[in-house]
């Protein structure tokens, strides 16, 4: 029994090492996409590619992709291979969804089926590239699953502004997509931080350690057409 609780206490202190040198090291990267040509610097993803040796477990939780008001939500979701994810239909009519292929793999093409409001099915994706949802009974509705083979991904906001929260350091291949500009890649480097773990971030004006980690990274698109 005492060994047992020993073994327990040990285990989570090593744990809460374990996290705080996570926290201490890992850094955030951030920044701006200028979208050239292109009606909205909106929706598009920014992730880091693959990590020579490293590979990352999917998450429990399930990601969801909704079908509201005629409308694939969010229009753009990034998930990590190996993630399911629950389709939902929130309107009072049918919804069908379907992929016509992935990552332009026709072989890879599969129809989940057509069901009322209420009902949620669900699919783990374990090819990466862009997985485009289509309806078979709205024409007009689409949307896209980007599976990417990091967890290390965002998707830009209406100003073009992404933020991928504790990348640990190292240098990696940052790569962009989107549904209407051509992919970009380019190496990025996140320092570490070694003074970072000896100062809390609760009030960044004298250590200025907040700043310290977060990566600063500017990308630019281009219309693909
Ligand atoms: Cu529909």
């Amino acid at each position: 029994m005492a060994k047992s609780i020993k073994i327990v206490a040990l285990s989570a202190v090593l744990a809460a090492i374990a996290s705080l040198a996570t926290s201490a090291w890992a850094g955030d990267l951030k920044g701006k996409v200028s979208a050239q040509g292109m009606h909205s610097p909106e929706n598009i993803v920014v992730y880091i590619d693959t990590i020579p040796g490293k590979t990352f477990p999917p998450p429990v939780l399930h990601a969801v992709m909704d079908q509201m008001q005629m409308e694939f939500v969010p229009h753009v979701l990034v998930i990590l291979k190996g993630t399911a994810v629950n389709f939902l239909n929130d309107d009072p009519v049918q919804h069908n969804v379907y992929w016509p292929s992935i990552d332009h793999n026709r072989a890879l093409a599969h129809n989940m089926g057509t069901w009322p409001q209420g009902i949620v099915k669900s699919y783990t994706f374990n090819n990466l590239g862009d997985v485009p949802l289509l309806c078979k009974t709205h024409s007009e509705m689409s949307g896209h699953i980007l599976v990417v083979p990091t967890p290390y991904f965002a998707v830009t906001d209406k100003e073009g502004n992404y933020m991928i929260k504790n990348v640990p350091p190292g240098q990696y291949v940052l790569k962009t997509w989107s549904e209407e500009a051509k992919p970009t890649e380019q190496a990025v480097t996140i320092k570490a931080v070694p003074d970072a773990g000896k100062q809390t971030c609760n009030n960044c004006a004298p250590c200025n350690c907040c700043a310290a980690q977060s990566t600063n990274v500017d990308l630019t698109v281009k219309k693909q057409f």
